[in-house]
């Protein structure tokens, strides 16, 4: 439904003039216009200003807020469309880490990594290179091909990479608090670390709490920070007992919160928690793009 000027400003509390000044500066909303000239707004508008308007008052500058709120909502929520393909030449083989693997070559492992994350967006390569490219290193690994020390040189190269990729997807200023991180004993951790950072370039204040987190610490974490999410990874079968206990704490101690498993692992978890009272646990896709895109969409509406 279209909204004037005049309806938006009553219904945001935003004063007409500053709505144009949003609008010119820093493009928050683009209105379409009536054949008068008349600027005309939609609900996904009004929501972008609200947004807008709670982080000024909050005190974030306009100019950060409005960086804030153009990254925020620009992510799709209706269906879900997979990161689009990396162009047929582009970008390294999936082959090109167990070559890193068997030289121990850093000079080389990191000009792969320079090339590799410059073919695509974040999203396309980790889901389109590197998840598949590492599943390569772990044949290799298995075949003899590549020693353990050429798997765990790889895995801290990459590790380093999507630290610094985490790092650098913004400040998510006023976006839903969301704990990710693996449970006790589980320690492969470049799935969630991926997942963490795709939802934080979609707007979450995601708080990544690595590897191997007891389960009391999950909990500390959950009271201290209150958040709107939790993501528990849970890369392999084997981590589904643990992944079931942290699910279990957090959902009895902290009724409000939303709980989420994800990973090749996650299918394990529900039958292990079917005794809890309360919505039943649907493991998050395994797409770790359409995962983060789950968990923003949910946990924008809270
Ligand atoms: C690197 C690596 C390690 C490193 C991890 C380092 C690190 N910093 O993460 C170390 C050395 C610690 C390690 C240890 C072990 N590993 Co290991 N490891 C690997 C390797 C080579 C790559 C793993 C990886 O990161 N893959 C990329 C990830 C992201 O892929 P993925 O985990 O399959 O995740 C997919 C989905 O589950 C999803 N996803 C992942 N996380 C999340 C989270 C969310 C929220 C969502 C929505 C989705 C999602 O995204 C991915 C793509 O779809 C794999 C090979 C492989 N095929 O993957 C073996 C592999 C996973 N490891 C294996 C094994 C057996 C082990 C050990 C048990 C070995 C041992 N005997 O000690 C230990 C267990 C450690 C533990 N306690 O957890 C086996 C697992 C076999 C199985 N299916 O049970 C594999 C497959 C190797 C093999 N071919 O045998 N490993």
């Amino acid at each position: 439904m279209p909204y004037t000027v005049k309806q938006v400003s009553a219904l945001t509390g935003i004063a007409p003039d500053r709505l144009r000044a949003w609008e010119r500066r820093y493009g928050v909303v683009r209105p379409t216009r009536t054949d008068g000239g008349y600027r005309l707004y939609d609900d996904e508008d009004i929501a972008r200003l609200r947004l807008m308007m709670r982080l000024v008052d909050g005190g974030t500058p306009a100019s950060l807020a409005a960086q804030e709120v153009n990254g925020a909502t620009s992510a799709p929520t209706g269906e879900f469309r997979p990161p689009e393909p990396l162009g047929a030449g582009t970008g390294p083989g999936l082959d090109a880490l167990v070559r890193v693997a068997v030289s121990l070559d850093r000079a080389e492992a990191e000009l792969l990594l320079d090339q590799a994350f410059a073919a695509g967006s974040f999203e396309s390569v980790v889901e389109h290179w590197l998840l598949p490219a590492l599943a390569q290193v772990g044949s290799a690994w298995q075949d003899g091909i590549v020693d353990v020390a050429g798997e765990h040189f790889v895995s801290a190269a990459v590790r380093r990479r999507l630290g610094r990729a985490f790092d650098a997807s913004g400040t998510a200023l006023g976006g839903p608090v969301v704990l990710a991180g693996l449970p006790p004993g589980s320690l492969h951790e470049l799935g969630s670390l991926s997942f963490a950072t795709v939802l934080r370039r979609l707007g979450a204040d995601v708080r990544w709490l690595g590897v191997d987190l007891p389960v009391d610490s999950w909990a500390h974490a959950a009271d201290r920070l209150r958040p709107a999410g939790a993501v528990v990874s849970v890369p392999l079968a084997r981590d589904a007992p643990a992944a079931a206990a942290v699910f279990r704490r957090l959902t009895q101690d902290f009724p409000g919160l939303r709980v989420y498993v994800g990973g090749q692992g996650a299918p394990g978890v529900p039958p292990l928690v079917e005794d809890l009272a309360g919505p039943t646990l649907a493991p998050l896709p395994p797409s770790l793009v359409a995962a983060a895109r789950t968990v923003a969409a949910e946990l924008r509406g809270v």
